[in-house]
């Protein structure tokens, strides 16, 4: 069953929430502003409804940071200055983190308008971005595609068409809490089937060195509870999850990560070698949520992405998109409540 919500305004833009129920009365919501993904509201024993995700309003969206459930392009994820190659050329793209692109630079996905095209248990987004729009190589068209199965699952289906060489690295940057109360992931069990992960310049931008997780705060091939794992990582500057993990050698079948909290669970799938784990680590008073306060550890982002290690080793699976071509990317979450 879908519903559709004038949400607010941005920038002149009307803003259209979408709502999917599915038979088990789980509400999906997105946004055409970024392709955002809204809340996740799963039914509670007392009837009501609760949401597993982290949200904002229209003035917290429009921030340029934060990325709240929102779909990330052309490239998830940091390019360090003079990292971008295409087709044997460096390729300079818009920074907006000191000289490092993030997550599509100041005009990615997420700060676009899409036009939607809703249907009873799926919203397509689909807008073209051309160079002139985010400042990337070739006019790509891209859709987002979000589903919300009989069977308690989000889909995000990413598809992307260029004329001219580019990358297509999308991804969802939502954050769960999975809490019946405001409290923090804390409490949360991670498992990632990731042995290692990549280590990072002081801005954030891989070295091209790889580190083993085992005997380290990051080894979360079997779960694990997410506090003592934060506050052993009280003594780097991060205070917490901010890293690139590379993801084993998986079938289709086997989930990347698992989340669980109580009888709550999110499982996702990725067919891609990348996931990257933020905790909200320095989160305070200058973001606002609609159901939690924010503080450090409010939430966790799984990023799943091609990784970024392809832009400091051309051995490795790269995200380019070759001129004339399209790409189909997909992540599944299936959730319990
Ligand atoms: C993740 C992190 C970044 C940033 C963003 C909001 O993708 O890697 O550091 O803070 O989320």
């Amino acid at each position: 069953m879908l519903t559709t919500d004038k949400f607010g305004e941005v920038a002149g833009h009307a803003v259209t929430a979408y709502t999917i129920e599915n038979r088990n009365g789980v509400q999906l919501t997105v946004l055409d502003y970024g392709a955002t993904w809204h809340a996740l509201n799963v039914p509670t024993p007392d009837g009501s409804h609760q949401n597993l995700i982290l949200n904002t309003d229209l003035a917290g969206y429009a921030k340029p940071d934060g990325y709240f459930g929102k779909a990330i392009g052309r490239f998830a994820g940091r390019i360090g200055a003079g990292q971008l190659v295409l087709d044997g050329q460096p390729v300079a793209v818009p920074a907006n983190e000191g000289t490092t692109t993030l997550h599509g630079g100041p005009h990615g996905f997420s700060t676009l308008f899409f036009k939607a095209d809703a249907a009873a248990d799926h919203v397509t987004f689909t807008r073209t971005v051309t160079p002139e729009t985010d400042g990337f190589p070739g006019t790509l068209d891209v859709s987002v595609t979000y589903t919300l199965t009989a069977a308690d699952e989000v889909v995000i289906d990413f598809t992307g068409a260029t004329d001219q060489t580019t990358v297509f690295n999308p991804t969802n940057h939502v954050y769960w809490n999975l809490n019946a109360a405001d409290d923090t992931i804390e409490n949360h069990t991670l498992r990632l089937a990731a042995a290692s992960h990549y280590e990072l310049e002081p801005s954030k931008v891989l070295t091209g060195a790889v580190v083993a997780n085992a005997d380290t705060p990051y080894d979360f091939r079997e779960p694990r509870q997410l506090g003592p794992a934060l506050r052993e990582l009280q003594t780097i500057p991060e205070a917490g999850l901010d890293d690139v993990f590379a993801i084993d050698d998986h079938a289709a079948t086997e989930p990347v990560a698992v989340l669980s909290q109580g009888q709550r669970q999110v499982t996702m799938y990725s067919a891609r070698n990348a996931v990257v784990v933020f905790t909200s680590n320095h989160f305070g008073d200058e973001l606002h949520f609609l159901h939690h306060q924010s503080r450090p550890h409010v939430g966790i982002a799984m990023e799943a992405q091609t990784s970024a290690a392809g832009l400091v080793d051309p051995g490795l699976t790269q995200a380019t998109l070759a001129a004339g071509t399209s790409r189909h990317e997909q992540i599944r979450y299936a959730f319990t409540y």
